[in-house]
């Protein structure tokens, strides 16, 4: 074996870590598109502000969210579902930076799901001590589709569960600029975040930014 190959070899398969079957972690995939991801989010954030919203059961969850495209996510005493419009403002939600759905489209293709096309972006924002306990992500009409997330700002411990909610889940860091894809077999898995630790960020300061694109209409 040459030493040169041994030597540049690492920090390439470094980069993306097999996590299931169908479920890739892609470190740093979204540093290219950084600047332009935070400059968008601004523009979002203006127009579809962060809020808290209720489980079904009533309880005020901890991660605040809003969206972006055609649908975005939403929970209340109504259930959990897929609206085109923001309760909060009544207005469409505002629409998908081309940014996005190229990063998430080269992302998911890496992945091996190539001519993703999402249509649902929902923002998580985590602040120190928000968790998101173990769910699965199934409001989505369809789950052939795979799920993109990408990570920016305070890094994350992601627990990365089996199909039933009492199977042990593993434990992964995502850390700002890291794209996890996963589909196919996986899509059901249960998974959550556990609280954030407190910290500061030189981007971001003290919170977590969580995008995840499906294809949910
Ligand atoms: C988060 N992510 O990372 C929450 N769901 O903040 C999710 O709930 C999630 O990262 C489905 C697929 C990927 C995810
Ligand atoms: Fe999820």
């Amino acid at each position: 074996m040459f030493p040169t190959t041994d030597l540049f070899a690492e920090p390439i398969q470094s980069g993306r870590l097999q996590l299931g079957p169908a479920t890739w972690l892609l470190r740093g995939f979204a540093q290219p598109w950084i600047d332009t991801l935070l400059a968008e989010l601004r523009l979002i954030e203006a127009a579809a502000p962060f809020r808290h919203m209720h489980t079904p059961g009533g309880l005020r969850m901890s991660v605040a969210q809003t969206n972006c495209g055609p649908l975005g996510w939403i929970s209340d005493r109504h259930g959990y579902r897929y609206s085109p419009t923001d309760p909060d403002t009544g207005q469409p939600w505002p629409p998908l930076p081309p940014a996005f759905r190229q990063l998430a489209e080269q992302a998911a293709a890496t992945a091996g799901f190539p001519g993703f096309l999402p249509d649902a972006c929902l923002i998580n924002r985590y602040l120190p001590g928000t968790r998101l306990s173990l769910h699965q992500d199934k409001d989505e009409r369809d789950f052939t589709a795979p799920i993109v997330s990408v990570s920016l700002g305070l890094p994350a411990v992601f627990q990365f569960g089996g199909m039933r909610r009492a199977d042990k889940p593993e434990r992964v860091s995502l850390l700002h600029g890291d794209v996890l894809v996963w589909g196919g077999e996986d899509r059901l898995r249960y998974h959550g975040v556990l609280a954030l630790k407190d910290g500061q960020h030189p981007l971001l300061g003290a919170q977590r930014i969580n995008l995840t694109f499906r294809r949910a209409g």
